[in-house]
């Protein structure tokens, strides 16, 4: 595991305090921070945000809860692909973004742990995943085109993401398309507008939701609030 990785995960872990529910990240620095809490020792309960990570805590001895209505997320930590100066993201690259999102959104605190390559000025040179239904997939894709191209991303490259013997399938059972935009002028507006067209479950755009980014550097960390 890298230091960076580690030093971002090792800020997290100074946030979580016996008694916390914590929403737990996918990806390998939110598995930093997974392997540093079970070794901590200390005494919180997760709420798993894919299917890879529960098995993970399990093995780790994290307890693990099942979300309903009635509960309190004090604090969700997560890794991200790529974080601009105001703190909007991209994420997905792991295929989570789904349940990533939901958890993170209804986290009181939500604290985004990164190496400090994920440090961008402007969203975009990483491929923007987004999670679509299955059904009539290549119609939701041409609709995707056709809204890329009124907001400016006429150039944009779409690709339904591969896996072994066919394509891959989130642990929803949907289908990631990822977008080569390039360049993102407005995250927002791009991704309300994605957001719109049935068919699309939902965008790697975290907008206005971390709370807190620590980047990881080869001394420790970086705060970004
Ligand atoms: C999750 O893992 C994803 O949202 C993101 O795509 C990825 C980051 O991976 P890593 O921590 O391995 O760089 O957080």
């Amino acid at each position: 595991m890298s230091t960076l990785k580690e030093n971002a995960a090792r800020a997290a872990l100074a946030e979580v305090e016996d008694g916390m529910t914590l929403g737990l990240g996918s990806g390998s620095t939110s598995e930093a921070f997974l392997r540093l809490l079970a070794a901590s020792g200390r005494d919180v309960q997760g709420v798993p945000t894919s299917d890879e990570v529960s098995g993970l805590a399990t093995e780790l001895g994290i307890p693990l809860t099942v979300p309903d209505e009635a509960t309190v997320i004090d604090l969700a930590v997560d890794g991200a692909d790529e974080a601009d100066p105001r703190g909007d993201l991209i994420k997905g690259g792991g295929a989570a973004l789904l349940r990533e999102k939901i958890v993170a959104s209804a986290a009181r605190r939500f604290v985004v742990i990164a190496d400090a390559s994920k440090r961008v000025g402007q969203l975009g040179a990483f491929p923007l995943p987004v999670e679509v239904e299955r059904f009539a997939w290549g119609l939701t894709v041409r609709r995707m085109r056709e809204v890329l191209a009124e907001h400016g991303y006429a150039e944009a490259e779409l690709t339904l993401r591969p896996a072994q013997g066919g394509f891959r399938l989130t642990d929803g059972g949907n289908y990631i398309v990822d977008l080569r935009l390039g360049r993102i002028t407005d995250a927002a507006a791009l991704d309300r507008a994605l957001t719109m067209i049935p068919g699309v479950v939902g965008t790697g755009l975290f907008i206005g939701v971390a709370d807190t980014i620590y980047f990881g550097t080869e001394a420790g960390a970086e705060r970004q609030d």
